[in-house]
């Protein structure tokens, strides 16, 4: 079997998480790596055992290339997704698309026109129990939807001392936890409801107006280990929390709440979507279990198991029920439908994973839900 070169472009939080995915596919090699300085590509490198070690601009001059994964910091996802592009590789980056809605949009055509695999890591769709959400509500198992009830909270970022390139508005965007950790809440609501979102009211709070960035680089979750020493006081101006009131174009309203502040809470995304047969909650943190709410029968709570799973949610399912997958597992199931496309050579009709054009609608609600906290109104998306 031809095996398809693959290079992974930065190697923070998500970089090795988008290898380790990679590596178990049968028909990829990850064949390179691409950091910042020579140097740094080398050393890590070694430590991933990937053959070789190159320089961004190098490696898209290789021919034997064919797909590129970008895990750099948001502000670069842009220029280098269209880069990609340009030298004729298909291209997997990670969200937010971009930084800027007008180049999100322009990363879309250029995609479409050149008729490359285009993907963007909305990895929490591959969850096998979000897919089967979606593929109940296709079946009528939630009826009409009456109301979405989303949050997504972490801790990282709780202390003064907690510091990231995500709180850097040039390196991240103008938002922080909605960009970060909203955007895979509002692409899973309206990807598991069907529903899209038509006006947004947001309200933003950064509970810490300063923080004590430390004096050499931190990855992202890194920061947790660091001892309180060196730090310089920075002024922050992007959201710690927020709140977003939702209406769907069914008529009908939701809620997304957002924050990075909150103690005890890893990293938590939670869903409860109601509707005329049913209620369903979901939380990331146990993903493997489903509560459907039901109000003239007993309420279920359904294990994940591929024998009892809809055929499109059991294909996301490697191990029989009771053998538990997690978030490493939802990159390698996402993969699995990307490289499939990617054998065939050109990005599918009708694609099953998140493209460019998700991440282009995501970036369009995020940059409303700004307006939206800007002028305290509704704001039309
Ligand atoms: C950091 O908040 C982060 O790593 C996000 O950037 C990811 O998309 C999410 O997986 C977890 O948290």
């Amino acid at each position: 079997m031809e095996r398809i070169k693959v290079a992974v472009v930065g190697t923070g939080f998500i970089g090795p998480a988008h290898i380790e995915a990679l590596r178990r596919l049968p028909n990829i090699e990850v064949a390179a790596l691409c950091e910042v300085s020579e140097e740094l590509a080398k050393e890590k490198a070694a430590l991933l055992g990937i053959p070789k070690a190159l320089l961004f601009e190098d490696m898209l001059k290789d021919k034997s290339i064919q797909a590129v994964h970008i895990c750099t910091p948001n502000f670069l996802h842009y220029a280098q997704s269209k880069a990609v592009l340009e030298s004729g590789k298909h291209v997997v980056c990670e969200k937010p698309l971009a930084t800027k809605i007008l180049e999100a949009e322009e990363l879309v055509k250029l995609a479409d026109s050149s008729g490359l695999v285009n993907a963007v890591h909305f990895n929490l769709r591959y969850y096998p129990m979000v897919r089967q959400m979606k593929t109940l509500r296709e079946n009528g198992e939630l009826g009409d939807i009456y109301s979405i009830m989303g949050s997504y909270l972490q801790d990282w970022l709780y202390l003064k001392t907690d510091y990231n390139w995500r709180l850097e508005p040039d390196k991240s965007g103008d938002s922080r936890a909605i960009a970060d950790i909203g955007s895979h809440l509002l692409d899973l609501t309206e990807y598991v409801t069907g529903l899209k979102i038509t006006e947004v009211m947001a309200d933003f709070s950064t509970v810490h107006k300063t923080r004590l960035k430390p004096l050499r680089p931190v990855e992202t979750y890194t920061g947790k280990m660091l001892k309180e020493s060196d730090y310089k006081e920075v002024e922050i101006n992007t959201e710690d929390h927020a709140t977003v009131m939702l209406r769907f174009d069914n008529g009908h309203k939701g809620s997304a709440t957002v924050s990075q502040v909150n103690a005890g809470r890893k990293n938590r995304l939670n869903i409860e979507i109601a509707g005329s047969k049913s209620n369903f909650e979901w939380c990331s943190e146990k993903p493997n279990e489903l509560w459907i709410g039901k109000r003239e029968t007993p309420n279920q709570h359904l294990l994940k198991d591929p024998s009892l799973f809809t055929p499109e949610a059991a294909g996301l399912i490697s191990f029989p029920g009771g053998h538990n997958e997690g978030f490493p597992d939802t990159s390698k199931q996402m993969f699995k439908e990307v490289y499939a496309a990617i054998a065939e050579g050109k990005q599918p009709e009708k694609p099953t994973f998140p493209t460019f054009a998700d991440g282009y609608r995501e970036l369009l609600i995020c940059e409303r839900i700004i307006e939206s906290h800007k002028k305290q109104a509704w704001v039309k998306i």
